[in-house]
């Protein structure tokens, strides 16, 4: 297992860490990205802000969540796929050193200029800030000293990837830049490796996420979506079934999830559902234990039996501080920083029954969902699909509170609109729901959303609707190109 080092470690021959060093990277020709004008609208940028050419465009997608939701940090599987929409980073590498400049095409993004050595990374959800997560992350994870730094980086983004959306245009920028990254230090990282070093990356940002996104926009192949697990990481590639048409739908509240607590707050509580579920066991090691993944395994239960040990053993009002510190013999120092995180620290009380009622649910949902692509011949295949995506969607509403009161109106309208399930993707508050629609149902769909939903959205006027309704299939994951 690769380790994270919190310092950039000074190494005596000046040379970068060779752990991960393979041969070079192939990387296809930049000609063979499928939008000609948009690379060459790119390009073209690059040389007028930098006055040099690109070397390299890197290709990240973002990834829509088909069920799975809140879980990856609690140590269970997600079914995601990445999508077409796409970030582009064209970069390259100039000889003043140590210089990273970074532009972005879309004018509201601003530039940014910054120094490689010693990268801070602000927990605040700054576009830029992204980038550094990925940066940082590969020069602390190859220990690079910054005498071999006697480059600088040059890089221009351009972003499809509708952002604050739920769709993890975050995750696009970490990776695209530890991609980057890894070009300019010519090292190549197996994929699994690097899709855990950009999960372990964009935590610098302050969100204590787990690794489904960076996971899918780095392991996706064209055509199949993704069974995810984790500890260790390892896919499964799932064909969904013929008939499923997935429209995503972006209820246009926008989230920001570094900006809150809410994320790390669910975060936390499943973490203190797991020791005081393991204490209340007597699971010997229950202090160490801090996902709820390790809490069914160590006991041998199988996902029903955690189900409903939880909702047996746990109390569905709020835990307060003084009563977790009295279950899991801790004083207030302790519990803060054993369990919290440095903003969850004000909060006061803690629902542990309804938010381990929805992960162990949901982990089931999950395995449910891919079982029921696998025997997509069934005819119920597509009926069981929606179902699942369904109570996923209430479970994340009542039980997880991570909905919005758009995305309920949304998955409502798409069940009159013909969906046979849908749910909001992503950690939600805001961004996108995914609705299943049968193929004969899909235009009715489309038009009765675009009417009811979008036509008296102020927020929608003069937005392209076909970049705020729209079906998607399963995309490939990140490549390099060369220039
Ligand atoms: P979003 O907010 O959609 O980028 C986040 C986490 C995921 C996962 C989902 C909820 C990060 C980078 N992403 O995704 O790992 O926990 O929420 O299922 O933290
Ligand atoms: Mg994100």
């Amino acid at each position: 297992k690769l380790k994270t080092k919190n310092k950039v470690k000074k190494n005596p021959e000046g040379k970068v860490n060779k752990r991960h060093k393979k041969k070079n990277m192939e990387c296809p020709p930049v000609h063979q990205y499928p939008d000609r004008v948009r690379i060459d609208t790119l390009k073209h940028a690059h040389q007028t802000r930098y006055g040099s050419e690109p070397e390299i465009v890197v290709r990240v997608p973002g990834r829509v969540n088909l069920i799975g939701e809140h879980i990856d940090y609690c140590g269970y599987g997600v079914h995601p796929m990445a999508i077409d929409q796409d970030i582009l980073v064209a970069v390259a590498k100039v000889p003043t050193r140590g210089t990273l400049q970074l532009t972005n095409l879309e004018s509201k993004f601003a530039d940014f200029e910054t120094n490689l050595t010693n990268l801070k990374v602000q927990a605040q959800a700054s576009w830029w800030n992204y980038f550094l997560c990925g940066v940082k992350g590969v020069l602390v994870e190859l220990e690079t000293p910054d005498s071999v730094l006697q480059f600088g980086l040059n890089c221009t983004v351009h972003g499809r990837i509708p952002h604050s959306a739920g769709l993890s245009s975050s995750s696009a920028l970490v990776v695209a830049a530890a991609l980057s990254t890894l070009w300019a230090l010519d090292h190549q990282m197996a994929k699994k490796d690097l899709a855990d070093l950009c999960a372990r990356s964009e935590r610098f940002i302050g969100t204590q996420g787990g690794g489904m996104d960076q996971a899918t926009e780095i392991l996706a192949k064209p055509g199949t979506a993704l069974l995810i697990e984790f500890n260790p990481l390892r896919t499964q590639d799932v064909t969904l079934p013929q008939e499923a048409n997935f429209v995503i739908v972006n209820s246009l509240a926008d989230v920001n999830k570094a900006a809150g607590s809410d994320f790390n707050t669910r975060v936390v509580e499943c973490r203190l559902a797991t020791k005081v579920l393991a204490k209340l066991n007597n699971l010997s090691g229950w202090r160490e234990k801090t996902k709820l993944i390790e809490f069914q395994e160590a006991l041998n239960l199988n996902l029903e039996e955690a189900l409903a040990k939880c909702t047996s053993q746990l109390h569905p009002e709020p835990y307060s501080k003084g009563e977790l510190c009295q279950l899991l013999e801790m004083t207030t120092p302790e519990l803060e920083s054993q369990c919290l995180s440095p903003n969850t620290l004000d909060v006061a009380n803690f629902d542990l029954f309804h938010r381990s009622k929805h992960v162990f649910s949901e982990a089931k949902r999950v395995f449910d969902f891919k079982s029921a692509c696998d025997n997509s011949q069934d005819d119920k295949a597509l009926t069981e699909l929606g179902r699942l995506m369904a109570e996923s969607h209430q479970s994340c509403s009542q039980d997880y509170e991570c909905s919005h009161p758009a995305l309920d109106q949304l998955v409502s309208l798409s069940k009159t609109a013909g969906a046979l399930g849908s749910r909001l993707t992503g950690a939600g508050w805001g961004g996108c729901v995914v609705a299943l629609v049968p193929l004969e149902k899909l235009d009715g769909y489309m038009s009765y959303i675009k009417e009811k939903y979008f036509a008296n959205l102020a927020a929608a006027h003069g937005r392209d609707l076909n970049e705020l309704i729209f079906t998607t299939q399963p995309g490939g994951g990140a490549l390099t190109y060369t220039c």
